[in-house]
């Protein structure tokens, strides 16, 4: 069930296959939207985003950054429910860092022929916190490298309720997801839906 993938980097295969999570999303989005995001060079982002929480992850001209507000609704994000805090919160400890607690969770939704390139998550002001990761829907093919760019890249499955922790030594990994292969999951449909959740402020 545990699986480590790195130092300080672990997949929990399938802790978050309940439809309630799912659920939780999908009142999420009834509030704020998933959209598509612009870059700071101007281009459109091709995996559609919202969050919840009391912090949410932004891209536009003026570049990446954690707003309190959605800036197509002009309204806070919607709360992170507990449900959902609950579940990153013990996943994390299970993994080794019981002392998370996130205040921000950035969704991502993929439909097939959408990837996400290799990059780092580095705008948050804690980088000694973890990220907790939860996928639901379409499996997904990510790849995991090291703290250098040009570190070997190691390719995992992840599949509907698998959840990836990772902190310490491995928190500024490269990592990505590769194009979204064709397909329907009895639950999000042709989608693969992406929770991550971390302590941003
Ligand atoms: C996703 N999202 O599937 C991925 C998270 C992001 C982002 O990367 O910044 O929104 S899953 C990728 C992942 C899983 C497990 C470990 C690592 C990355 N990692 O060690 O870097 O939408
Ligand atoms: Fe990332």
């Amino acid at each position: 069930r545990n699986e480590p993938i790195a130092p300080d980097a672990m997949i929990l295969r399938g802790i978050a296959a309940d439809p309630a999570i799912h659920h939780e999303v999908l009142r999420i989005a009834e509030i704020s939207p998933f959209r598509h995001m612009q870059t700071p060079g101007g281009k459109q982002i091709g995996v559609e985003m919202t969050n919840c929480g009391a912090l949410g992850w932004i891209s536009d001209r003026r570049g990446y950054r954690y707003e309190p507000e959605d800036p197509l609704t002009g309204k806070p994000w919607p709360p992170m429910p507990p449900s959902l805090q609950n579940l990153a919160e013990t996943a994390a400890a299970e993994a080794g860092f019981p002392d998370f607690h996130p205040d921000a969770c950035l969704i991502n939704r993929y439909v097939p022929g959408i990837k996400m390139g290799l990059h780092q998550d580095r705008d948050e002001a804690d980088l000694t916190a973890p990220i907790v990761s939860v996928s639901l829907g379409l499996p997904a093919i990510f790849q995991f490298g090291g703290p250098e760019r040009r570190d070997p890249v190691a390719r995992h499955t992840l599949h509907h309720g698998d959840v990836v922790v990772w902190g310490g030594v491995a928190r500024l990994n490269w990592h990505g997801i590769l194009t979204l292969r064709p397909g329907s999951h009895p639950l999000t449909g042709a989608a693969r839906i992406n929770l991550t959740f971390r302590r941003a402020g």
